[in-house]
């Protein structure tokens, strides 16, 4: 039983009930506002009873709870407390999983002598949240991912639960079998219209049968109808930022040229960031006068981005910011930091972070490594 799913409840909005009191207890609902064409990000379990849900059109979550509080997400709060969740969470195991920005896998496996059974663990972690950041988190404890995952979601809000033996026998085989990972709404139907409405239906089932079903990931459903999972723990890079420069052969000094070689830079950092799968809160901007003196700019944003044009427009503001425009340089750099994994970021409900033509040339460049492949401004410079 070394594998934790941590997953903080309503989290959005338990922030904001959080620094509000007035609006603990009450329904509140974050997202777009409801007069808006915009949609619900979360809501408080208090709002949950009006029917509201995540991405649900914010103007019905209004017909449903005209009277909750709607607010407008505070993202850049939201992953400055998601950060201090995920130490609190370092301090247990550094094979840490995260899945969004409010929800991780742990693999305790080698902590026991300093905190105990997987239990004390988690009822630790659970403590530590409530005292010194204010929320509440369910944690679903189990042999692997899947069970974990589904005790955190039997066990919300507010809860911790052991999957064990017993439960794998007498609980597992009568969950629907929406409740097994990768079963979505359309895999559910096919399976029930062949009269398979459970866990247990699926786990007595001949591997050939359920292919006809569902293809390929018939055996992968049947192990975890079993309670079978031999997915590990896999924890995601920790780069802490990312950054190119370039040192002039001559000195430059036209903000013209200069802001060329910005847009180059954050063309081949937005590139890196893609690759990696991870978007940035920070860009900074290094620049470097023929003296030797550094000069560095930086803006955090409220949201991560990871596209070659934002990138651009934010350092060369800095660049127009910072003092130096029209002198010479001998450096400039560009850096991204605050890095988050791409899958942390949640649905679009914010402004546009990445680029569709981004996507397109980094396509290219991949298919065609070496060929010179950017934006037409950038070239024959
Ligand atoms: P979830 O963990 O899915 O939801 P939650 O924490 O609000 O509620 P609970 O876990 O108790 O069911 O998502 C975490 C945050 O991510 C959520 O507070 C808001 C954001 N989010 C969106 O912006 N859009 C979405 O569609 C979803 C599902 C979540
Ligand atoms: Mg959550």
């Amino acid at each position: 039983m070394n594998i934790l799913h941590c997953d903080l409840d309503a989290f959005y909005a338990a922030v904001e009930q959080r620094d509000n009191p007035h609006l603990q207890g009450q329904p509140v609902i974050i997202g777009g506002r409801p007069e808006s064409r915009g949609v619900v990000a979360t809501c408080s379990y208090e709002a949950r009873k009006y029917g509201v849900h995540s991405a649900m059109p914010a103007s019905q979550a209004y017909r449903l709870c005209p009277h909750g509080t709607f607010l407008p997400p505070d993202i850049k709060k939201y992953h400055s407390v998601s950060r201090q969740v995920f130490e609190i969470f370092t301090d247990y195991t550094p094979t840490i999983e995260p899945l969004s920005i409010d929800e991780a896998f742990l693999d305790i496996s080698g902590c026991h002598k300093l905190f105990g059974s997987s239990q004390e663990v988690g009822i630790l972690i659970r403590k530590r949240i409530k005292n010194e950041i204010g929320l509440n988190i369910s944690i679903g404890i189990a042999d692997n991912k899947f069970l974990a995952k589904l005790a955190t979601n039997l066990c919300k809000p507010d809860g911790i639960l052991l999957f064990d033996a017993n439960m794998i026998q007498n609980t597992l085989p009568k969950l629907p079998v929406s409740s097994l990972w990768s079963v979505g709404s359309k895999t559910a139907w096919r399976l029930n219209r062949a009269g398979i409405y459970t866990a247990g239906d699926l786990a007595n089932i001949s591997p050939e049968k359920l292919q006809r079903i569902v293809g390929s990931n018939a055996s992968f459903l049947i192990a975890l109808a079993q309670g079978h999972d031999q997915r590990p723990v896999c924890p995601r890079s920790d780069a802490k930022s990312m950054g190119n420069e370039i040192t002039f052969p001559i000195d430059l000094s036209d903000p013209a040229e200069i802001d060329q070689v910005i847009l180059e830079l954050s063309s081949q950092v937005g590139f890196r960031l893609r690759q990696s799968e991870l978007k940035a809160c920070t860009v900074h901007l290094k620049l470097r006068t023929p003296d030797f003196t550094t000069v560095t700019r930086s803006r955090t944003l409220g949201n991560a981005i990871d596209a070659d044009l934002v990138i651009y427009n934010i350092a060369s503001d800095l660049y127009r910011q910072s003092g130096l425009t029209g002198k010479p340089l001998r450096l400039t750099g560009i850096n991204c930091s605050n890095l988050i994994p791409c899958d942390l970021e949640q649905p679009a409900l914010f402004e546009k972070s990445s680029d569709r033509l981004d996507n397109i040339i980094d396509e290219l460049k991949n298919s065609f490594a070496g060929a010179k492949i950017s934006r037409a401004s950038l070239m024959e410079k």
